[in-house]
């Protein structure tokens, strides 16, 4: 295939693009998005990620030894907790006074002293540790290695030839079976041979054992901050040989002589629920493998991979091809500031909705702060789920890259910490309803931690309300808003107690909070009514009175809602014309203007409140700061602000950002986004960036091509997904819209915009329009 002209094809198997034509159908095989390198991995942020929602495993791809570093997602420090700290009720009127005072450092310092949680630190997410695959007879001397991860397959694969025989390795995470699953095969008969072991850093020191064919790591989780480990765990491995000869005597497992090995790993704790560890590890993990008995791994195999296949294939993408694309991945990511590589930026989108589909199912935990996948004891942050945006951002890509069954673990933590929140609110702040600050962990902890420049900010479970209420957004399904209202209303009740009138403004505001984690340079963090605060509070209550608006009269409480919702403080443009991170026009005092949050710029993006057709004025401000505020920063701030450049519809900055994030400084060899450290955020921010680059789904209107930068001048992306339960596939070549495909997948009337251009549609259920444009103005074709 020539690949030495830019031509667009297609860059990944997605049924739909291998559809648009027999160009793309026939390059469709070879584009298959796929990672791949010639040599093992070194390091851990060089091995590849295979994930079943609850288990994930690092596969280094080794030759003589090789290495898969297991998680199990329920594996974390401590036990049921519950953070409150009695003084803080009574601080909060004095910490409140201070700020209105101007006393920030005052304020701060009586908060770290009265109003944190107890302890001040939440609980890390743990490793297993290793299982270690020992190859006798083998060295790292072979022929013709390659190793890969097919995001299509959900399947890594490791291929070398030593002295004649040529070896395949392959690993899977099976969603539908609950395993790991490690397959060994040699072109000559009794060619594998492994020994199997454990090794874990806990130091709780887990301990390894045999029973029969089974290789066992049993153990519990670290205690931290004084609470107790209350978690057992074990994981259980069976080894199926063809042939050959299984033994095993002290802690270790040896196959010799096999055709073949098939290895299934089953790992589980005694977590049950937040304030629940009496499971029994030993019996699921028993319960896993006997539901598996004398099924082959063929069938194994086609199961994971229909179950992976039903989500990843739903999307399609093509940003156009380079000879860039021929090298391995390392190689691209390399190259990537100085090449042109659009289909790197292609595999990076298919990259982020695998990681999902691999950390986030129905009944698992929601994807953490590195998603499922962490080789320590102590993570970095804690593996948490961070709310002040890290977890927020991990779920942009979901609904509208159509994989809202992922979002399931996410509102299930909502529903956990509008119970753990409820008793925080009442605690802390003597009000209705339920808090939860700037984190959370498997415990379901709500307590301001870490310090109080950091933790005082009540509107974290604000913010995952709108991930909830979006979920009803996008699929229309009016039996699950109404499960859900409870807990918008709740997350609302808290604010209609806790927003007081600021003596210096005259409009209500949260106090105390923060601007997330910006200080203002007016000796603190603390404040009342940061930006963000006011913008989050005001979706929350738009959204529950959509609700109401759909679900039936709840008067009395819409009535405080509205009430409220009027005097919540407005946004403000200060004196450079930037949109103001505050109340006060502080944004040039900042200690750091280069602040990686930019939390202020809420409202332009994951919000719809600021928008440069709606909000011209607010929508020029927030550019300003955002030119302030600079390109280069962790990981998941550059995903921010690609998505932030999308929404102001400018392509080619947001281009040239996401260049940023894609080079080797942001981005390490397996594709995993680095802060650095490892932080999964920055590959699903980025992964929304480059959907918000082509479909937009805001203000009540479907936007096409809203930022499309010149580096993609040809290409589709196909099955995404716009509020209002729409399938949307869009193709443009030379730089303009060829063709929009809408399916309506719920009865509705849309308003689609193309550079200015509208039409509007009014659609059954299951009806599909396909929309073109001739000379720039949309019609029905
Ligand atoms: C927030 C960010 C840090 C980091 C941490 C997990 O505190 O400010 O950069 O991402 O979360």
């Amino acid at each position: 295939m020539n690949v030495t002209r830019r031509t667009a094809l297609a860059a990944t198997a997605g049924a739909s693009l291998v559809a648009a034509s027999p160009v793309r159908a026939a390059a469709s095989k070879s584009a298959a998005p796929r990672l791949w390198y010639r040599q093992p991995a070194k390091e851990w942020v060089e091995a590849l990620p295979v994930g079943s929602g609850k288990l994930g495993a690092m596969v280094f791809g080794g030759v003589a030894a090789e290495r898969l570093q297991l998680n199990e997602d329920t594996l974390w420090a401590g036990g049921p907790y519950e953070p409150i700290n009695p003084e803080a009720r009574g601080a909060l009127p004095e910490i409140r006074r201070l700020i209105d005072a101007g006393e920030y450092a005052k304020a701060t310092e009586l908060a770290d002293a009265k109003f944190m949680a107890l302890p001040k630190r939440q609980m890390s997410y743990q490793t297993i540790g290793d299982l270690k695959l020992d190859f006798p007879g083998l060295s790292d001397a072979v022929e013709g290695y390659v190793r890969d991860l097919d995001l299509d397959g959900a399947i890594t694969t490791t291929r070398f030839t030593a002295g004649g025989v040529s070896h395949l390795r392959e690993v899977i995470a099976s969603h539908p079976e609950g395993v790991v699953a490690v397959r060994l095969t040699a072109s000559r008969k009794g060619a594998v041979s492994v020994d199997l072991s454990f090794s874990s850093p806990l130091k709780s020191k887990p301990v390894s054992s045999v029973e029969g064919a089974h290789l066992i790591l049993a153990g519990r989780n670290e205690p931290s901050q004084g609470i107790d480990a209350r978690l057992t765990f074990e994981t259980r491995v069976e080894v199926r040989a063809k042939g050959g000869q299984v033994s095993g005597a002290g802690g270790k497992l040896s196959v010799k002589g096999a055709d073949e090995v098939l290895l299934l790993i089953a790992a589980a704790t005694s977590y049950r629920r937040y304030d629940d560890v009496s499971g029994d590890p030993v019996a699921l993990n028993k319960a896993t493998l006997a539901k598996l008995s004398g099924k082959p791994w063929a069938k194994i195999l086609a199961g994971h991979q229909a179950d992976h296949r039903a989500l990843f294939r739903r999307v399609g993408v093509d940003f156009g091809r380079t000879r860039a694309d021929l090298q391995p991945t390392d190689e691209r990511i390399r190259q990537s500031p100085s090449t042109d590589d659009p289909s790197l930026a292609a595999l990076y989108f298919q990259y982020g909705r695998y990681l999902l589909i691999a950390c986030s199912r129905p009944g698992s935990q929601p994807a953490n702060l590195q998603g499922i996948w962490n080789d320590k004891t102590f993570a970095p942050w804690g593996g948490k789920y961070t709310i002040n945006i890290n977890t927020e951002m991990n779920y942009w890509p979901a609904e509208p890259t159509d994989l809202p069954e992922l979002v399931e673990p996410l509102i299930a933590l909502v529903s956990d910490i509008a119970q753990t929140g409820e008793r925080m609110a009442r605690a802390m702040y003597g009000a209705r309803g339920w808090v939860t600050h700037h984190n959370t962990d498997l415990w379901r902890a709500t307590g301001p931690i870490d310090g109080a420049k950091f933790g005082v900010w009540p509107t974290g479970g604000a913010w995952l309300c709108k991930h909830v209420w979006d979920h009803y957004d996008y699929g229309r399904d009016k039996t699950y808003l109404a499960r859900v209202y409870p807990l918008m209303k709740g997350s609302a009740r808290f604010f209609l107690d806790t927003l007081v009138v600021d003596p210096k403004f005259g409009v209500l505001v949260t106090n105390p909070s923060i601007s997330p984690e910006n200080s203002h340079g007016h000796g603190s963090s603390l404040v009342a009514g940061p930006t963000m605060d006011q913008a989050i509070i005001r979706d929350l209550f738009d959204n529950c009175l959509k609700a109401e608006a759909i679900l039936g009269p709840d008067a009395a409480f819409v009535a405080e809602v509205r009430a409220a919702r009027d005097k919540l403080a407005p946004y403000k443009i200060g004196k450079d014309g930037q949109l103001q991170e505050w109340q006060e026009d502080w944004d040039a005092d900042a200690n750091d203007i280069h602040h990686r949050h930019v939390s202020h710029l809420y409202g332009l993006f994951p919000s719809d409140q600021i928008s440069v057709d709606t909000t011209p004025d607010l929508a020029k401000a927030a550019r300003t700061s955002l030119v302030t505020r600079g390109d280069l920063s962790t990981g998941w701030a550059i995903a921010w602000r690609l998505n932030l450049w999308s929404r102001l519809g400018d392509g080619d900055r947001a281009h040239s950002i996401l260049k940023l994030l894609l080079g080797p400084e942001r981005t390490y060899p397996n594709m995993f986004d680095a802060h650095p450290p490892f932080q999964i955020d920055g590959n699903f921010g980025g992964a929304s960036g480059m959907t918000e680059m082509v479909l937009q789904s805001r203000n009540d209107r479907i936007y096409l091509l809203p930022a499309l930068p010149s580096a993609w001048p040809t290409g589709a992306m196909t099955g995404l997904r716009a509020r209002g339960a729409v399938g949307v596939d869009v193709r443009w070549s030379g730089g303009k819209l060829t063709e929009a495909v809408l399916t309506a997948r719920e009865a509705g009337k849309h308003t689609v915009v193309l550079a200015g251009s509208t039409l509007d549609l009014d659609l059954r259920k299951g009806q599909r329009v396909r929309l073109t444009a001739k000379d720039g103005v949309l019609k029905q074709a």
